[in-house]
């Protein structure tokens, strides 16, 4: 991922113990690693001039440490560099929706041609490929592998030179038979630059496209404002796609470049499968690589796994209290949500000895194990767990017919969420001030 040594500062910066060299050491750090990622020098010394001066010409809002007060500045001036707080838009406001697809010869129109219809079809929408691209020799068949790969239908004329009248038919094709949304693939390359341009401004000016997407090679670093501008110039862009973040050190620079135009980046690309698309949301990315999760997407996942817990529970856990009660809610609700430790990376700041970092298989194996065990526990114990010592293991285990081992592992799970829950109700304010609510947090937890 771009920007990767952020993370590192960040953790740096919490550990540290002087405040004022601390800020000065994260800066000069922060400095460098954007520069390393090709952001425009420039711009890196605005963003960090602003956090120099807000850092210190603002006061902590009450309840909130200068340390993360610090880290919400930084996040804000982060999101502002890549974009904005707006989410984007990606759901076609009309029916159909067509999508021109430009971009220079290897950027990934193509590939991301391909990852959009999957996108869009896992989101529900009938989606037609067009290829358009007449100069790339077996560029229909690439898109036709991609139409199959992706359960989509692919509109192409093998062997005929004009781009401009496949784009028209295919669409026509398509709106014809009731598609949703169509997206149409075009040639990344021509004898001259000049003629690729002419034909975009053709394609467009035929199709009347309701989106020009761009599509832009991270690697192009600072770049991506000329080429997007040029673009611009004569085919007013949409949209942008920023692809294969995965393989460059120069994402910062391509993101940032972008955000410069104006232009929206409303999806990433981050591998070669059908898959690898994300939305371009800032807020995300930025908390992401800052190692302060993903909030939204942990949002997502809770509401999803419908974790059953009471109003109280919820308290308690956010307040840095839990009990086994708890656990064994957490654990049954384990069962429908898939890999915790996926979901607790997405949560601010933790860095905790993940609890339930089992198999799944072995998890399903202990389950009913520990369901016993817990059934035999006292109700004190139950609400106190740190009270069971060795020999209310042995007996715990007696009762339940099963191995002290297996009691001994339900009690870490016990104090893994422990730890978890006291570093949540740390994290509170913080997350707090980056605009998630705790009261949200509470709603989707007791959400049925
Ligand atoms: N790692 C990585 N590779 C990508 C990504 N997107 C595209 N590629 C690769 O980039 C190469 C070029 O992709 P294409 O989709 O063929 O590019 P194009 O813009 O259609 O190229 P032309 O048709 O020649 O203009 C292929 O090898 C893709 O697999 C990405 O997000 N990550
Ligand atoms: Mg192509």
């Amino acid at each position: 991922m771009v920007l990767e040594g952020l993370k590192n500062i960040v953790r740096g910066f919490l550990k540290s113990s002087d405040y004022e060299a601390s800020v000065n050491e994260f800066i000069k750090e922060l400095q460098k690693e954007l520069i390393r990622s090709d952001v425009n020098v420039k711009l890196v010394f605005e963003l960090t001039k602003r956090i120099r001066e807000r850092a210190l010409g603002e006061k902590p809002p009450p309840g909130l440490t200068r340390k993360d007060w610090f880290l919400s500045i930084v996040y804000e001036e982060l999101v502002k560099l890549f974009g904005g707080s707006e989410k984007p838009q990606v759901k076609p406001p009309l029916k159909p929706w067509v999508i021109l697809l430009v971009g220079l010869q290897g950027s990934g129109k193509t590939t991301t041609a391909g990852k959009l219809a999957f996108f869009y079809k896992l989101e529900g929408y009938r989606v037609g490929l067009v290829a358009a691209d007449t100069f790339r020799p077996a560029a229909y068949e690439q898109l036709k592998m991609l139409g199959e790969q992706a359960g989509v239908p692919v509109y192409g004329e093998p062997g005929s030179r004009d781009a401009v009248g496949i784009a028209v038919r295919g669409v026509g094709y398509f709106r014809d038979r009731g598609f949703d949304i169509i997206i149409i693939d075009t040639a990344g390359r021509h004898h001259r630059e000049e003629d690729l341009l002419e034909e975009m401004e053709e394609i467009a000016k035929s199709v009347k496209p309701n989106e020009v997407m761009l599509v832009l090679d991270a690697s192009v670093g600072q770049q991506a404002y000329e080429i997007a501008s040029k673009f611009h110039s004569r085919t007013p862009i949409g949209s942008i796609v920023v692809t294969k973040l995965d393989g460059t050190a120069k994402g910062g620079g391509a993101l940032s470049a972008v955000a410069a135009t104006g232009a929206r980046i409303k999806f990433i690309g981050t591998g070669e499968k059908i898959d690898e698309l994300e939305v371009f949301n800032p807020k995300s990315f930025v908390a992401r690589i800052m190692g302060l999760g993903d909030i939204e997407s942990l949002l997502e996942r809770v509401k999803k796994a419908k974790i059953e817990l009471s109003e109280k529970d919820v308290e308690d856990i956010i307040e840095g209290r839990v009990n086994m009660r708890i656990v064994y809610k957490q654990l049954v609700s384990l069962r429908k949500m898939g890999p915790l430790k996926k979901i607790l990376e997405m949560i601010p700041g933790l860095q905790v000895k993940t609890p339930f970092e089992i198999d799944s298989r072995v998890l399903e194996e202990k389950m009913d194990k520990w369901i016993a065990a817990i059934n035999s526990m006292t109700y004190e114990e139950l609400d106190n767990p740190d009270i069971i010592d060795r020999d209310r293991i042995r007996r715990i285990a007696y009762g339940a017919g099963v191995d002290p081992e297996d009691v001994k592992l339900l009690l870490k799970q016990y104090q893994a969420l422990k730890s978890l829950s006291k570093q949540l109700k740390r994290q509170k304010n913080l997350l707090a001030k980056l605009g998630f609510d705790t009261k949200q947090l509470k709603e989707v937890l007791k959400e049925k």
